[in-house]
């Protein structure tokens, strides 16, 4: 495989960040992206999915081979198969390094075990690949193959979740502000509830993931904020549907005074409301537990369209077109943003009115994207 040059030519604009958000395109936004968390609903100007940024770069970008003209060699070493989200993203990376659009993509499923995606890591440096793609199942553990990455000249671009290590040991890293959606959730929750009390239990997302760690860091923000409401318990659900339903039942046994159920993701959501119809405890907005779910998958929103699901918090994964902009950027030997910021927003089911989240509809989920 042709070594890259760009691995010494590659040069990193270590301070800028790029707000890639619905609609934009992965060229940089002229102003650097807000650090806080994502502002409310109005300001994100919450429009309808054609806005979302996946049709943007896959579509926009899709036909030129890659500068030098030689077919460039990818390695996507993805999470696993747990959730409808990550389903979406690896359609979604597929579709957009494809041959047809000049790539060679070595993708492999990591089966959310993180010592096969270390491996992994390895076996794409040992094929001397041009670039290499990580969505890291955990944030610990990376910094010696990414140190043997980057001895290697080969850049590396971490994706979708985060890795606790240097930012000087991979190339660029890009996804959600897994904090502000965790905060959004919140902040909706403090707005619906106007000073009721809360009894929350928290069904988390794998352990050790940048998402689970972010979107429980964000929601416990808010927690702080109001004494009425009280966390009974948190314990992971593995981002799966069987998992879910299973701390959901543990909890039930255990619980008996909850209003508010957090999911992570959907599928846990949809685990938990298994769970729930078995036990005869009623969700939504006619029942008596509110339930938060994470990922606005296109199932997830049709449960919050029809009630089921309260809150739905974003997170997209359409983000190839994101890693294909800056690897195009890294053949053409430009400097690339360190971080790209892939925004978000949140939903919640109809009748609710929200500074902090879009109302759903039929025609926002038929606008969706994914
Ligand atoms: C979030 C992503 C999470 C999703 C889950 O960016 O890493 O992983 O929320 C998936 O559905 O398992
Ligand atoms: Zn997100």
């Amino acid at each position: 495989m042709k070594k890259k040059l760009v691995g010494a030519l590659m040069c990193v604009a270590m301070t800028a960040t790029m707000l890639a958000g619905c609609g934009n395109s992965s060229e940089p936004a002229t102003a650097p992206a807000p650090a806080e968390p994502a502002a409310p609903a109005q300001t994100q100007a919450a429009a309808p999915a054609e806005t979302t940024p996946a049709e943007a770069p896959a579509e926009t970008q899709a036909a030129e081979p890659a500068a030098s003209g030689d077919v460039v060699t990818v390695g996507f070493a993805q999470v696993g198969h747990e959730s409808d989200w990550r389903a979406a993203n690896t359609k979604n990376y597929q579709d957009t390094f494809s041959a047809a659009n000049g790539y060679e993509l070595s993708f492999v499923d990591c089966d959310n075990d993180h010592a096969v995606q270390i491996e992994t890591v390895r076996g794409f440096i040992e094929q001397e690949l041009d670039y290499i793609c990580i969505a890291p199942i955990q944030s610990a553990g990376w910094d010696t193959v990414l140190q043997e990455a980057q001895d290697a000249g080969i850049p590396v671009l971490i994706v979708d979740r985060a890795v606790d290590a240097d930012a000087s040991l991979y190339t660029t890293a890009l996804g959600c502000d897994m904090v502000a959606e965790g905060e959004a959730a919140g902040n909706w929750l403090a707005e619906y509830l106007n000073g009721e009390d809360a009894n929350i239990l928290v069904i988390e997302g794998s352990v050790g993931a940048s998402a689970t760690l972010g979107r429980t860091e964000g929601f416990n923000n808010i927690v702080a904020q109001n004494s009425n409401w009280t966390v009974l318990d948190s314990q992971s659900g593995d981002f799966t549907q069987a998992g879910g339903q299973e701390v959901m039942e543990s909890f039930i046994k255990s619980y008996s005074d909850f209003n508010v159920v957090v999911c992570q993701n959907d599928n846990e959501a949809y685990g938990a409301m298994d769970a729930m119809d078995a036990a005869g405890i009623t969700y939504g907005t006619d029942g008596d537990v509110i339930i938060i779910s994470f990922d606005a998958t296109h199932d997830g929103l049709q449960y919050t369209l029809d009630g089921k699901i309260t809150c739905n918090v974003e997170c997209n994964p359409l983000q190839a077109g994101f890693a294909e902009g800056v690897i195009k950027k890294l053949e053409a030997g430009e400097s690339v943003d360190a971080w790209t910021l892939v925004e978000d927003e949140a939903f919640v089911a109809p009748g609710i009115e929200s500074a902090y989240a879009v109302t759903m509809s039929q025609e926002v989920l038929d606008g969706r994207a994914y």
